[in-house]
């Protein structure tokens, strides 16, 4: 079997663990490396979370730091949909692997000339690597990401958070004239995780499903709290997703323009489903619609073997705490529609 070789921006995030889950879980996907970058975390938490998440999942992966910045101030703090460490408050052990600077990514595009980025985060460090290093572009193959929205925003009224953080960055990824495939909120909040899928993960019954369980328990009562139901929705692990059962999916090939003026719909991804932006750059595929049934049980009973194959060599020496109480003071409740401006929860 050929293995699609692939780097990860990411910045756990629940959902970016999910994503890594997912993505370690397969053996039609071989990480050559993954890079941390800010977004729900700083960009040392995200490399320390991927260095601990690649451990968890019991595969060696090199793990750099990202040096981007986000663009605006946020918002809101992302440790309420995530926990003050990203990861649900559930503290994995730290990785005695070290992590390197961003600057090392490059050596690792000199090992494949077929690459598919992942990413799961604001697009600030893949933007700096096409920037810095051009000659990288022949290099790649595609960039999947998980960001932006043809409708409505999670952030603000017309922005989803990837692209939020940095929209800047965006427009630099979508015209860098390397293919990109998007697939957007609205595509990701078709899939949602319920209360039995929750279970089939807890009922492996071994530390690391453990650890998964917590983590989505957590991420469970942020959108029960804030989205209105019982479950989450799948963001990141579509990405992955989209690379492994792209039939699963419907792509639309549309220009894509992010706005970065200061107002009202700033960070918003604007698709040009009229297709006439004929000279446009930034031509993407965007995904519109996915067989939500078949591409939840792909993505579950992928992760539930990969568990289980993994699982058995760690359960007898992993061991994680979670934080027992967690408070929240929000910094600007005007934009996410919030009941309560301090918030706790007991875990
Ligand atoms: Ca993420």
């Amino acid at each position: 079997m050929i293995k699609k070789d692939v780097f990860i921006f990411s910045d756990p995030g629940i959902d970016d663990a999910l994503a890594v889950a997912l993505a370690t879980s397969t053996n039609k996907i071989r990480i050559l490396g993954a890079c941390g970058t800010v977004g729900n975390v700083s960009s040392e938490l995200a490399a320390s979370n991927l260095a601990s998440l690649f451990d968890l999942f019991g595969v060696h992966v090199p793990v750099f730091r990202g040096q981007s910045v986000l663009c605006p101030k946020l918002p809101f703090d992302p440790s309420l949909a995530h926990g003050m460490n990203g990861l649900g408050d559930v503290i994995l052990p730290k990785s005695a692997s070290s992590i390197q600077d961003s600057h090392q990514i490059i050596d690792t595009f000199e090992l494949s000339d077929k690459i598919s980025i992942l990413s799961f985060g604001p697009l600030g460090d893949v933007a700096n690597l096409l920037e810095d290093y051009p000659r990288v572009k022949t290099r790649i193959d595609q960039i999947l990401l998980m960001g932006g929205s043809m409708t409505a925003g999670n952030v603000t009224t017309t922005a989803e958070f990837n692209i939020y953080a940095n929209p800047k960055a965006a427009n630099a990824v979508f015209n860098s004239g390397i293919p990109v495939k998007i697939v957007p909120l609205d595509v990701t909040q078709k899939v949602r995780l319920l209360e039995d899928d929750m279970m089939r993960i807890k009922q492996i019954n071994s530390p690391i499903s453990d650890a998964l369980y917590r983590m989505l328990k957590f991420y469970f009562a942020f959108h029960k709290e804030f989205e209105g139901f019982s479950g989450c929705y799948t963001h990141d692990p579509l990405a992955v997703a989209a690379l492994l059962w792209p039939e699963q999916f419907t792509f639309s090939r549309v220009p894509v323009f992010v706005d970065t003026r200061i107002g009202r719909t700033y960070g918003m991804t604007i698709f040009d489903t009229r297709c006439r932006s004929v000279n446009s750059n930034s031509v993407v595929e965007v995904a519109t619609d996915v067989d939500v049934d078949r591409i939840k049980e792909l993505m579950l009973s992928k992760v539930e073997k990969g568990i289980l194959r993994s699982g058995h060599e760690l359960s007898s020496n992993l061991s994680y705490t979670c934080f027992k109480i967690r408070i929240v003071v929000f910094r600007d409740s005007s934009v996410l529609p919030l009941r309560k401006k301090h918030h706790i929860t007991f875990i």
